[in-house]
């Protein structure tokens, strides 16, 4: 019996979740892995937050906030609220409903579960069918070094609301980190139909994925099509400060710099029709260029972008 063709998905948070979301629409929940970054987690009021990994995980369950793109659709701020009271720390929103799911995470690493195990658990309680799979079990921390400071991932995103002018990054504890076997397996099986990057930001969702032991060298012999979706529209980024890092790294903010992070390991690119001064650049980047509207503003548009990108990533190998 043949085995069933299987779709892997990169991912990061708000922006990449969204194509994640048709992803999920138009393939069968089984043959859908999607990997999410965990550089973004961190320890916080003696909790274990993974942002990523509950922006995917709240949005395929269907109950994500539609304002904000994370945490849940109707929720409290009751704990906030006492917690402001007591003059604890609440520069990082935690909703009640979300808590949740934060103190079910940490007891169950506290008591030695994985996190890969925990993270399919929960989704399996809220109705997931696809497979969400941290980057690693092991813990790696974005760090953002500023012209001021070094700054943890979510002190630099949250906290410094993303001010402090970017001079670079690293990922703390990378290199003793274990990529997990299920991605090195999936990225080296003849039955991966095709890798999908997508819309996140290149140097903080995504680098931490590809920059753990053996994953770039996985992406490269990779036998499946990896396709990338650009998450620079029109010279801006769709959420989040990928073009402002962009321009204070030195780079134009555009498709071509994305692209360029990829270049050495993807088979095709997709960007939107609002970049396309940007196509004979791409084309000395990239063997196969898609150009699509990939904004993405409600879920009809997340389907048919999905729907284009597999089609796409079918025709690039
Ligand atoms: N983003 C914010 O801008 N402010 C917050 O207070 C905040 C809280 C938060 C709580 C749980 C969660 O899963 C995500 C949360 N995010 C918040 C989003 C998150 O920090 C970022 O979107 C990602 O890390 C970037 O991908």
């Amino acid at each position: 019996m043949n085995r069933p063709e299987r779709i892997l998905a990169l991912c990061g948070g708000v922006g990449g979740a969204k194509l994640v979301l048709g992803l999920n629409r138009v393939l069968a929940a089984d043959n859908f892995t999607v990997v999410v970054n965990t550089g973004d987690d961190f320890e916080h009021l003696g909790l274990r937050i993974c942002p990523d990994i509950d922006t995917v995980t709240y949005t395929l369950a269907g109950i994500v906030n539609p304002q904000t793109g994370w945490g849940r659709a109707e929720e409290s701020g009751q704990f906030m609220a006492a917690l402001a009271g007591l003059g604890g720390e609440n520069w990082f929103y935690l909703g009640d409903r979300d808590l949740a799911l934060h103190v079910e995470r940490s007891w169950r690493l506290r008591a030695g579960e994985k996190l890969d195990s925990i993270t399919a658990g929960i989704a399996r309680g809220l109705g997931v069918k696809a497979r969400i799979l941290p980057m690693s079990n092991d813990p790696v921390a974005t760090m953002v070094e500023t012209v001021h400071a070094t700054l943890a991932f979510q002190h630099y995103f949250v906290r410094e609301r993303c001010e402090p002018p970017v001079r670079g990054f690293h990922f703390a504890g990378i290199e003793k980190a274990q990529a997990h076997p299920e991605l090195l397996n999936a990225l080296a099986d003849d039955s991966l139909r095709a890798v999908i990057i997508c819309p996140s930001n290149p140097f903080v969702s995504v680098a931490p994925i590809v920059g753990l032991p053996g994953v770039r060298d996985a992406l490269r012999a990779c036998p499946a099509p990896i396709v990338a979706v650009s998450p620079i529209v029109g010279g801006q980024a769709v959420k989040g400060p990928t073009a402002k890092m962009m321009v204070e790294l030195g780079l134009q903010a555009s498709p071509v710099a994305v692209a360029k992070q990829y270049a050495d390991f993807i088979d095709g690119f997709v960007l939107d029709h609002r970049d396309e001064d940007c196509l004979e650049v791409l084309r000395t980047l990239v063997p196969q260029i898609e150009v699509a509207d990939t904004l993405m503003v409600d879920t009809a548009r997340k389907i048919t972008l999905a729907g284009k990108v597999l089609d796409f990533a079918q025709r690039c190998r």
